[in-house]
């Protein structure tokens, strides 16, 4: 098959786990040509592990993005965008390029860090990316704010987002509830505007999961641009990430990761895939 080439636009996370990092390794995992434009580098201090973002001026960005546009990659992902001109650009670098998908990680926190990046992002995201997100992958509290909803805690909750983020355009939502929602299943839901799907895996000990939302959604990027349909990416992301999870490793005092190339080299876990 020939090789298709993915680019995230998202933050440098220097431990490594999440961020540009995460979508790298994952992309190579899933023998994709990766490429990255990054958009802030967020470092630790490494006493009290609490995040420093340093966002990377405006024409720098342009400047990755434009290179990167020059090798035509086949799917774009974004991550962490810290200003409303760059989610601006993102849209214009997705409509500018000949990419077939768009996949949106609607990052609004670093996990372990209560900071929120600025609420009126949640606006432009909305605006400038869902109506031509082929894919998004937000977690329960980013579903809330997609949806102008409460963060939703059960499966009820949950889809009444999906449809809202998929009224707002986002061809495929995908909520990643995870251990949160009620029950012994680890429950993630897909809604395309037509069918919902529950995805389920175990619930299994997931303390050291640094990374798992970058890595869930590179790996849809990835699935997509090998020429899965999005069911099928998203099917095939949840088992990548969940042997991620499951493989995590602690990496200091602060902070647990998760073994991006679990799926590959240590276990490949299956996910249920329900019509709800
Ligand atoms: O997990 C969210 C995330 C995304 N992107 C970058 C990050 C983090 C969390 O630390 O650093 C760059």
């Amino acid at each position: 098959m020939a090789l298709k080439k993915t680019l995230t636009i998202a933050g440098s996370d220097i431990s490594g786990g999440a961020g540009i990092a995460a979508d790298l390794k994952t992309f190579q995992e899933h023998e994709t040509y990766g490429m990255s434009a990054i958009t802030t580098i967020v470092a630790m201090d490494p006493e009290t592990w609490s995040h420093d973002v340093n966002p990377i001026p405006l024409e720098v960005i342009d400047k990755q993005i434009e290179t990167a546009l020059s090798i035509s990659p086949d799917v774009i992902k974004t991550g962490m965008l810290p200003s409303e001109e760059v989610i601006e650009r993102c849209k214009d670098a997705y409509l500018n390029s000949k990419a077939e998908h768009f996949v949106i990680d609607p990052v609004m926190v670093c996990k372990g860090d209560d900071e929120v990046l600025n609420p009126g992002l949640v606006d432009a995201m909305i605006e400038h990316l869902l109506p031509h997100a082929t894919v998004v992958t937000p977690n329960l509290f980013e579903a809330g704010q997609l949806a102008g909803h409460k963060t939703p805690k059960t499966l009820e909750g949950v889809k009444k987002c999906a449809e809202v983020i998929h009224e707002k355009g986002a061809a495929n939502v995908i909520i990643k509830g995870g251990s949160e929602i009620e029950g012994d299943k680890a429950v993630d839901v897909y809604y395309d505007g037509e069918e919902f799907h529950m995805l389920t895996s175990s619930k299994i000990d997931a303390s050291y999961n640094h990374g798992a939302g970058c890595t869930f959604a590179a790996a849809i990027t990835a699935n997509l641009a090998n020429g899965k349909s999005p069911l099928e990416a998203i099917q095939n992301a949840k088992s990548f990430v969940t042997s991620a999870i499951k493989n995590g490793w602690k990496m200091n005092a602060h902070v647990g990761v998760v073994r991006h190339g679990a799926f590959n080299t240590v276990e490949k876990i299956d996910v249920a895939d329900e019509q709800i």
